[in-house]
């Protein structure tokens, strides 16, 4: 028998919402769009000249590489004409970005538009990470404060891994479906359906490069994850430095994501919005948790729209330790 494609699983989900109109699928169908222009991309990089930086910094600081500025192109035009966008916003544009004209659509969308990029030169995974709200204000446009929503509030949340296969994982509220694209024919079947994390199994992944910079409790609860002093027994660790990757992995195999805070850098690396908060509904709607090392992340209200957090996520028991160890 063949499987149900994306856009099937999208108007099968519908049919189960009283009153949906098909604008989150139609949402949905174009964020599949964008991954599969993105995927091609990240095939052709080497040979149209498009690894490597470019030379400018973000926002945020950070290097800028050739294939971020595409995909956070390829994600403008990609919405462009899809008006239930009211605006979106990414990692890559300092502020919220407005199309032209009028935009009513009840939802906004935040994304990281090729997290881990720093792997392209490697051949290594990397991913896109979205979010989508919907609109807390009524104006003529989105503002500020329909993005700054809790993660709990989130209408749907998931990313697209662009590995060996590419695969789309998302989640709007049921449970977390996976699909890999078919490169042939460029359509996503169900491969994973209903993805639940494992519990007592999988590895710890943490940069522990970063131990000098850690407080003493973080450090102590890190040592017990690679010494196999937690209730959990030995593990092995796993650290790809995508966090798409990495945190795919740990949901098909379980175990525990890490990203702590740091003396100079308190809430660590990792961004709220466009990392930790959608990534965190998967987790939960996979039976799985996410905290910042205290709340969880869910329930974070956004003060800006590039916060910082540190992120502990996966299999709930493990997050649940860590947490535990972090609060002494
Ligand atoms: P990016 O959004 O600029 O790509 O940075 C986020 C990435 C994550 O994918 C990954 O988990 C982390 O940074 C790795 O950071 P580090 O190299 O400090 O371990
Ligand atoms: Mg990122």
């Amino acid at each position: 028998m063949q499987r149900h494609t994306l856009v099937e699983q999208f108007v099968h989900d519908q049919a189960k919402v009283p009153g949906a109109t098909g604008e989150l699928s139609r949402l949905l169908s174009r964020l599949s769009l964008a991954g599969r222009m993105i995927a091609m991309e990240i095939m052709r990089a080497g040979f149209v000249g498009r690894l490597g930086l470019t030379g400018d910094k973000n926002v945020q600081d950070e290097e800028v590489r050739a294939l971020d500025v595409l995909s956070n192109d390829i994600f403008i035009r990609v919405f462009e004409t899809v008006d239930t966008v009211s605006s979106i916003a990414s990692e890559e544009m300092s502020d919220v970005y407005y199309y032209s004209g009028e935009r009513t659509g009840k939802y906004v969308l935040v994304f990281d538009p090729l997290d881990g990029s720093s792997n392209v030169d490697a051949n290594g995974a990397m991913g896109s990470i979205f979010s989508i709200h919907r609109r807390c204000t009524d104006g003529p446009r989105a503002t500020l404060a329909d993005f700054l929503q809790p993660g709990s509030e989130q209408v749907a949340a998931g990313y697209i891994l662009y590995g060996p296969a590419t695969m789309f994982v998302y989640t709007s509220g049921g449970p977390v479906n996976g699909f890999t694209l078919d490169r042939a024919i460029g359509e996503f079947f169900l491969t994973h359906p209903g993805m639940r994390i494992p519990e007592g199994t999988g590895s710890y992944a943490v940069n522990e490069a970063n131990e000098a910079k850690w407080d003493e409790r973080t450090r102590a609860m890190v040592q017990r994850f690679r010494l196999g002093q937690t209730a959990c027994g030995k593990r092995s660790a796993r650290y790809v430095g995508a966090l798409v990757a990495d945190f795919h992995r740990t949901l098909v195999q379980g175990g525990i994501y890490m990203y702590p805070g740091e003396a100079k850098r308190k809430n660590g690396k990792l961004r709220l919005l466009y990392e930790g908060a959608p990534l965190a509904m998967v987790a939960r709607q996979a039976g799985g948790h996410a905290t910042d090392g205290e709340r969880p992340i869910l329930e974070v209200e956004p003060a800006e729209l590039h916060q910082r957090t540190p992120l502990y996520i996966g299999s709930r028991a493990d997050v649940e330790e860590a947490t535990r160890l972090l609060r002494g």
